[in-house]
């Protein structure tokens, strides 16, 4: 095991990963910007750092001052969290050439799922269903293009290769607006990733957003740790996340997973990762691979008991999973809300000093959080001060044991979205279970219709 990790991430996941640590018996470094300097969990570190000024660029992105932190504490790994630079493959690889562990998948894994053209043939390869659209990258040739189109169906969608995540696509509905949505998508994706490949799908009206998490290890072993349900989002930003989701069988996600982990083996995958679908009529589509630890993984934990941070850092030390597919179980259902400062209902940020803090508890409850009463939210980053998971027997269970965390919790001094996760936990559809990743776009224009 190492002896010392440095943690090139801020707020809770750096938290997080100190846990992890510590429960290891690993010493931690932690890197800052000049607004995160009074953060608690900085302080709690064994050994910190300033990196830099707020702005991420000139601090949570900035690799030569955080492999030079790596090289003055003496640590030997990097973890980098999720967002900033955990999946950059130059970052990786220049965590590699100075001579640490970068705590995630090898520099090349990372950049062929950064690829989507090259992710989604390599999963095809694999046997992962895939969105059926173009074989590869879209050609240069219009007519090609047209007969592409053609033999997929309208509606169709132009996703840029460099993209994912919601940015650079663009859904095609005739024939007549596709060329110039070719070309405007092209245009977009070379000024936004350096890069104008282009691949279509065939556009789906009203999926779910269902994710298989995986764990491998250097020696070719790999299990999955089921599905979760991240469908209860707004403009790319996740609001609820679920595990296990509701009304899928449990063979059929078995049957995926089996295929997520057998494809993590073809391409010798290292790490924890992210297979991610659309579910539409009963069927798994591939989107995408996030090669990262994900903000939603706590509530995986929580139905498999499987803690993985940990488990992420053990393999970066080389050892080998301690678990077969047939160790892992299912127990229970687990629901997280994000809690971020911003305005429950036209979700402007809403930073600044938190003058009471009161965190919930109780049975099934954990609290992923920075924060603490006198705590000032900084502007410069995203607004996510927390995350509140309730764990129970059944879904019901989990959703009563949210209502009244949610009702116990209570943040002064800035704004917060509790009282929309309060609303959504009411919502009859939420409770039915298995609304679209559409669902909460829609309610919340609706209810600005009735406003008007
Ligand atoms: C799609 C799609 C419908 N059909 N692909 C958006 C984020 C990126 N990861 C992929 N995205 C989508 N790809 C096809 N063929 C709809 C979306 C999409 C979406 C996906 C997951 C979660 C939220 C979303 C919100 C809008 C659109």
């Amino acid at each position: 095991m190492f002896d010392k990790i440095l943690i090139a991430n801020r707020g809770e996941i750096a938290l997080r990963i100190q846990r992890a640590c510590r429960e290891l018996g690993v010493k931690t470094v932690v890197v800052h910007s000049e607004a995160d300097r009074e953060a608690k969990y900085v302080k709690l570190a064994d050994e910190s750092v300033c990196i830099g000024p707020a702005p991420s660029a000139q601090s949570y992105l900035n690799v030569p001052a955080i492999i030079s932190a790596a090289e003055v504490t003496d640590a030997q790994a990097i973890h980098p969290g999720y967002g900033f630079l955990s999946e950059n493959a130059d970052f990786a690889e220049r965590v590699e050439k100075s001579g640490f562990v970068f705590i995630g998948p090898r520099p090349e894994t990372i950049r062929l799922m950064g690829d989507k053209v090259s992710a989604k043939d390599a999963m095809k390869a694999a046997g992962v269903p895939c969105v059926p659209g173009s074989e590869g990258a879209l050609p240069e040739d219009p007519k090609e293009i047209i007969r592409i189109a053609k033999s997929v169906g309208y509606p169709v969608i132009i996703k840029a290769a460099g993209g994912g995540g919601g940015r650079g696509m663009r859904v095609v509905h005739t024939e007549a607006a596709l060329l110039n949505a070719v070309n405007m998508t092209r245009q977009e994706a070379q000024t936004a990733f350096g890069n104008p490949m282009v691949y279509m799908e065939k556009f789906l009206e009203n999926p779910r957003h269902v994710e298989i998490q995986v764990l491998a290890d250097s020696y070719r072993n790999a299990v999955y740790l089921g599905e979760r349900d991240c469908s209860m989002q707004r403009r790319h930003q996740k609001v609820i996340e679920e595990a296990p989701a509701p009304h899928i069988a449990p063979r059929y996600i078995s049957r995926i997973g089996d295929r997520c982990a057998d494809a993590c083996r073809r391409i010798n995958y290292r790490g924890a990762g992210t297979f991610e679908f659309l579910y539409e009529n009963g069927e798994f589509y591939f989107i995408e691979m996030n090669t990262r630890v994900q903000v939603e993984h706590p509530v995986t934990e929580a139905i498999t008991g499987v803690d993985i941070l940990q488990e992420q850092i053990r393999i970066a030390a080389g050892e080998k999973l301690r678990f077969r597919q047939k160790d892992i179980a299912f127990k229970g259902h687990a629901i997280e809300c994000r809690i971020n400062a911003e305005d429950p209902f036209t979700f402007v940020p809403s930073p600044g000093k938190i003058t009471f803090w009161h965190p919930p508890g109780g049975p099934g409850i954990r609290v992923d959080s920075h924060v603490y009463d006198g705590y000032t939210v900084p502007p410069h980053y995203d607004s996510m001060i927390g995350k509140l998971i309730a764990y129970g027997d059944t879904r019901e269970q989990a959703i009563r044991r949210m209502r009244i965390a949610l009702s116990e919790m209570s943040v002064e001094g800035i704004k917060t979205n509790i009282a929309l996760h309060q609303e959504l936990m009411m919502d009859a559809n939420f409770v039915k279970g298995g609304t679209s990743i559409h669902y909460l776009e829609h309610k919340l224009a609706a209810k600005d219709e009735v406003k008007k």
